[in-house]
């Protein structure tokens, strides 16, 4: 049962956004640690850890991590599985699965040799198993509904119990229905840190000044509507990092000079190829745990496969705001852009005006790009976002889904996660219109003579984009 009892568990949140935390009735559930829930979609600020071995806390992309209770030497955690409402952007709010009030779930974060046991409650209308993927653990802890163990039923609460024995950052996520509750949004991370830290330190995880983590998801939500469809097995329209999606998910803010790490796992369908913009990178861990230092090569992307995790690491070298985000093109927008056939060069001004006398208001798209559609003050229905939007410091960024952006700022307190706006450029570094005069095109001296003449270029493209 949920009382209505609230309290602040942390403060000095670098977001300037406040946890809620609602505690389950002590006489209900007297031997359980109280489960804490988070009701703010805000990135907070890292949990420093109160007592047991210490560590340099990550900070979960409008995420948190989730605090436990020491007893007899062992970290106890409690996860519940439940219904969430995540509001995935500004505006936007869907009706998800998830742990603790949120989806993703919370972050754990442990220390390698730390002695593990996590509650979970079951509060969903069907059964659910948590598997910790990537760890090294007995198998009866594995969490295989079926497999390993019974699977947890709706108001059942189930002990989980191990070592974390080795250092590297992994996942949980269901192993019971797990295309539905995967589909729903029921996954997070679990980072377990490396026990020599300091002086001598791990020889393969380098103590690093920001450390970043989120997920990968993908959600089939219909435009206006709020609750995923689950049995879609490719045909995804929303692109989410922890559950957001542009104009929704919060920058990476750093100081110039910083090591930073970003953890990126993936829990969707496909493979996303993830590009940092004006740095190099190396990938510096896997789920599987530290790559070995001449096994690394710089790179500008990473492409994360469906299951796998990815730990970068650079030095945030250059100022300036830098885009990050997804390669795949689609990937970086939201609902609607998928039904759309390719109109540009196609003239439909007379079609245009006869369907405008079956349907008032009728807007043809594409006929100069998708970027009108970034701009235009289209309605949209109730709950949902534009398909590419977000405002940058010169217009629309036309963007949406698995986009976000590192600021690298000079005068970046060390330690301060908030967002420090956008980037004043030095004067004379930005792009600007040409000002003089056009040069006539030459003809390329091997141009052949004369070209057939040809009706004039009209592109559609059948269909959708089926199968990515
Ligand atoms: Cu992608």
């Amino acid at each position: 049962m949920i009382v209505s009892r609230r309290r602040i568990f942390q403060a000095g949140l670098a977001a300037g956004a406040a946890v809620a935390a609602s505690a389950v009735g002590r006489a209900a559930l007297a031997a359980l640690p109280e489960p804490v829930q988070q009701t703010s979609a805000a990135t907070a600020a890292p949990l420093l850890p109160p007592d047991g071995r210490p560590y340099r806390p990550v900070v979960t992309l409008n995420g948190w991590s989730l605090p436990w209770r020491m007893r007899d030497g062992v970290k106890e955690f409690h996860l519940v599985a439940e219904p969430v409402l995540r509001e995935m952007a500004p505006g936007f709010t869907a009706h998800l699965w998830g742990y603790n009030g949120q989806s993703p779930g919370p972050t754990i974060e442990v220390v390698e040799g730390d002695r593990v046991r996590i509650f979970v409650t079951n509060r969903l209308p069907e059964h659910t198993a948590v598997h910790w993927h990537g760890q090294r653990l007995p198998n009866g802890m594995d969490g295989v509904g079926g497999l390993t163990q019974p699977t947890i039923q709706p108001g059942q609460t189930f002990v989980y119990e191990f070592e974390a024995r080795r250092p590297g950052t992994f996942m949980y996520h269901p192993h019971a229905d797990e295309m539905v509750q995967m589909a729903m949004g029921m996954y997070g991370f679990w980072v377990t840190h490396p026990k020599v830290e300091g002086r001598r330190g791990h020889p393969l995880i380098e103590t690093v000044d920001r450390d970043f983590c989120f997920l990968l998801g993908a959600f089939d939500i219909e435009p206006g509507s709020a609750t995923p469809r689950v049995m879609t097995m490719t045909e995804f329209n929303l692109w989410a990092w922890n559950s957001r999606i542009f104009p929704g998910i919060d920058s990476l803010n750093v100081r110039l000079g910083d090591r930073v790490r970003i953890r990126v796992g993936n829990l969707t369908m496909t493979n996303h190829p993830i590009h940092l913009h004006g740095h190099e990178f190396e990938v510096t861990g896997t789920d599987g745990g530290p790559v070995p230092k001449s096994a690394r090569w710089p790179e500008v992307t990473t492409d994360i496969a469906v299951g796998q995790m990815r730990q970068i690491e650079f030095v945030a070298s250059e100022e300036g705001d830098w885009a990050f985000h997804c390669h795949k093109s689609h990937h970086t927008m939201n609902a609607m852009g998928h039904s759309v056939p390719t109109l540009i060069g196609v003239d439909h001004s007379s079609l245009a005006g006869r369907i405008t006398r079956l349907i008032p208001d009728y807007m043809v798209m594409g006929e100069r790009g998708m970027a009108d559609m970034a701009e235009m003050e289209m309605p949209l229905p109730a709950n949902t976002v534009p398909m590419m939007t977000g405002q940058g410091p010169f217009g629309s960024v036309e963007m949406g889904g698995m986009f976000s952006v590192l600021k690298v700022r000079r005068d970046q307190p060390p330690g301060d996660y908030r967002d420090p706006g956008w980037f004043r450029h030095p004067p004379g570094t930005v792009a600007r219109p040409w000002q003089g005069e056009a040069p006539a095109p030459a003809a390329a001296p091997t141009a052949p003579a004369a070209a057939p003449a040809r009706a004039p270029y009209r592109a559609r493209k059948p269909g959708g984009h089926a199968g990515h």
